[in-house]
C-alpha cells in the first residue's frame, strides 16, 4: 500500500501536503446509499477499473461506486454526501487524459452510465435532449438515423459519455467546422454539491437573460456540479463524406497545404488533422497495421470533407490535389469515401488510434497545447533535442492543426522522473511565452492543475477559486483537481 502511494506521488504533479485521507465511508453510509439508488446501484467490490485512469498512471482508493438512474437519485446522493462531508468523483467514460475522472484517495465514485435515456430529437431544429450518461457513439448513431450528426467527434467515442464531454469541453475532430461545445450546447440540468437541482434546460439558441450559467459547467471537470441532462444542437448530416490522407516532406509544406485547402475547399472542410512520421508509426508498428500509403514521409495531413453534392466535392478535391502535386507540396496520397464505409473508417483510424498506439510503448507523457502555427511544430523539434540524452522512445507531434492544437507526446518504457523534469516546466514556459494554452482540450484534472498559472493570471485563478467556493463550499466534488492547491 505504501509503495503504491509512493509511486503515485512520484508520478503526479501534487505536493505531499495535498494528500490526506478523506472522511471514510461507513457501513451506515452504504445502507443509506442503497436506500437511494437501490441494491444494483451500489458496488463495493471489484473497483479497480474505476480507481485507474485511462493512461494507467494514477490509482485511487475508492471503496464505493454509486450508479444513479435519475436526477432525483443524484440529488439525494449529493445531499447525503454533502451533509456527511464525504468526497465524490463523477465518472463517465473514464477516458480523461489528465486523471480527472479517478479518485485521488477514497472519494466515492459517482458513475453516470445508467443515466442514458435519450429523451427527444426535434427533427425540425436538430435539438437533441438526453440524459448525460449516453455514450457519444450511441448518440451519433441515433441522430445519424434521423438525418443529423453530433457537432463533435472524438477517438474515444465508443466509451466517453456526453456528460463527460461537456465537463471537459471536449474539442475533437469536427471543431474546425462546428466550433466548441460552448456554442452548440443549449441547455444543461445540473445537480449542485448540496443536492439542489439547477434546471438550465433551454432549447433556444438565443437567450440573453443574465449571466449564462451553463457555460460555467462546460469545462468544469466535475468540480462544480453533476451534469445530469443536456440539450445540444446537432448539425444536419450531409449525404457524403470523403477522407484524404496526404503525405508531405516538411512542416512548411503542411502550412501551405492547410492554407490552400482552407481557401479552396472551405465549404466542405469538416476536419484538418496533422501527424508526423513517428505518430503514424505508432499506429502502423505498435498496432500492427499496414502502412496506409506504402511509402513513408515526414508529415501527413488528414482532411475530411462533407457535402450533399458528392461529384462536385470530389472533383474540387481532385483539382486541389493535382495543384498541390504540381506545386510539389505533396508526395503521395489516398482517399476513401463513405460509399465504402469500412475503408473510410479504416483510413480515419490511422489518426484516431495514435493515442492507443503510443501507449503500447509503455508510458506516455501527454501534452495537449495550443500554439500559434508559426511555432506549432518547432516545440516538437526543440523537445527532441532536449530529450536526446534520456531514455525516451519517441517524441511525436500530431493533432488538430486547424484549431492550433498540438498533441505533443513523449513515450518511454516506463515512467522516468528525469524525462518528466526535462519536459516540465520548460514546455509550459515555452507555451506561456508564445501566449498559447497549456491545455487546449483535455483539461487540467490532477496532472496539470498546478500549472494553471502558465495560462491564466493570478486574478483569474483567484476568481476561479471563489466560484468553486460558491458552488461547492464543502469541497465535495473532485477535491484537489483543476485548481492549484496552495
Ligand atoms: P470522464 O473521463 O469520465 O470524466 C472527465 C472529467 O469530467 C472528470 O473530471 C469527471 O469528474 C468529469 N465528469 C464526467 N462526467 C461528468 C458529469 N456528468 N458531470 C460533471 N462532471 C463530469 N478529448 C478531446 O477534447 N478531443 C479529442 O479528440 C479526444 N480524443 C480522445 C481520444 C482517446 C482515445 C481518449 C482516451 C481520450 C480523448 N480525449 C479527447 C479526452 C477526453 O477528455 C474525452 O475522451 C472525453 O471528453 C471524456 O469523457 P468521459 O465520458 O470519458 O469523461
Ligand atoms: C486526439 O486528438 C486526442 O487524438 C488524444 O485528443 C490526444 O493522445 C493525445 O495526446
Ligand atoms: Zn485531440
Amino acid at each position: 500500500m505504501f509503495g503504491r502511494l509512493m509511486t503515485r506521488l512520484r508520478e503526479c504533479s501534487h505536493s505531499w501536503s495535498a494528500y490526506r485521507r478523506y472522511t471514510s465511508v461507513t457501513a451506515e453510509d452504504v445502507t443509506a446509499f442503497r436506500a437511494i439508488v437501490g441494491p444494483n446501484g451500489v458496488q463495493t467490490d471489484g473497483l479497480d477499473a474505476y480507481n485507474t485512469d485511462w493512461l494507467k498512471t494514477h490509482t485511487g482508493h475508492s471503496e464505493l461506486v454509486l450508479r444513479p438512474k435519475s436526477t432525483e437519485e443524484v440529488s439525494s446522493v449529493m445531499s447525503y454526501m454533502n451533509e456527511r462531508g464525504l468526497k465524490c468523483v463523477i465518472q463517465s467514460g473514464n477516458t480523461s487524459l489528465v486523471a480527472g475522472s479517478v479518485p485521488i484517495d477514497n472519494e466515492i465514485v459517482l458513475l453516470m452510465g445508467r443515466m442514458n435515456a435519450i429523451e427527444s430529437l426535434d427533427t425540425a431544429s436538430g435539438i437533441l435532449v438526453t440524459q448525460s450518461g449516453s455514450v457519444l457513439q450511441t448518440l451519433e448513431e441515433y441522430v445519424n438515423e434521423r438525418g443529423f450528426i453530433m457537432p463533435y467527434d472524438l477517438g474515444a467515442k465508443g466509451s466517453c459519455l456526453i456528460g463527460g464531454n461537456l465537463a471537459t469541453n471536449a474539442g475533437g475532430l469536427r471543431f474546425i467546422r462546428y466550433g466548441s461545445l460552448h456554442g452548440s450546447v443549449l441547455g444543461v440540468e445540473v445537480v449542485l454539491p448540496d443536492g439542489q437541482v439547477l434546471d438550465l434546460m433551454s432549447q433556444m439558441r438565443k437567450d440573453n437573460t443574465g449571466y449564462d450559467l451553463k457555460q460555467l459547467f462546460i469545462g468544469s471537470e466535475g468540480t462544480l456540479g453533476v451534469i445530469t441532462k443536456v440539450s445540444i444542437l446537432c448539425p444536419l448530416k450531409l449525404k457524403h463524406q470523403t477522407v484524404a490522407l496526404l503525405s508531405l516532406k516538411s512542416y512548411d509544406h503542411l502550412l501551405k497545404i492547410y492554407d490552400k485547402i482552407r481557401r479552396q475547399l472551405s465549404e466542405y472542410l469538416t476536419s484538418f488533422e496533422m501527424m508526423d512520421a513517428l505518430s503514424l508509426e505508432a499506429v502502423v508498428k505498435n498496432l500492427e497495421q499496414s502502412h496506409p500509403l506504402g511509402s513513408h514521409n515526414e508529415f501527413y495531413a488528414m482532411i475530411e470533407l462533407s457535402a450533399n453534392d458528392k461529384d462536385h466535392m470530389e472533383s474540387r478535391l481532385s483539382q486541389v490535389i493535382e495543384e498541390l502535386m504540381s506545386e510539389q507540396l505533396i508526395s503521395d496520397g489516398t482517399y476513401a469515401n463513405d460509399d465504402n464505409h469500412n475503408r473510410f473508417l479504416k483510413l480515419k483510424s490511422y489518426r484516431e488510434r495514435i493515442a492507443e498506439g503510443l501507449l503500447r510503448d509503455g508510458y506516455s507523457y501527454k501534452y495537449d497545447i495550443s500554439l500559434p502555427l508559426n511555432v506549432f511544430y518547432e516545440i516538437v523539434e526543440v523537445m527532441r533535442e532536449r530529450l536526446k540524452d534520456t531514455d525516451c522512445l519517441k517524441v511525436v507531434g500530431y493533432g488538430h492543426i486547424g484549431d492550433c492544437n498540438l498533441h505533443l507526446n513523449i513515450t518511454s518504457k516506463a515512467f522516468d522522473k528525469r524525462i518528466k523534469t526535462t519536459i516540465e516546466p520548460f514546455l509550459y514556459e515555452y507555451v506561456a511565452k508564445h501566449k498559447g494554452s497549456i491545455s487546449a482540450e483535455h483539461g487540467l484534472g490532477l496532472m496539470k492543475n498546478s500549472y494553471l498559472k502558465y495560462s491564466k493570471p493570478v486574478e483569474a485563478i483567484a476568481l476561479m477559486k471563489q466560484i468553486k467556493k460558491l458552488f461547492d463550499p464543502k469541497n465535495t466534488l473532485n477535491p484537489n483537481k483543476v485548481l492549484p492547491n496552495d
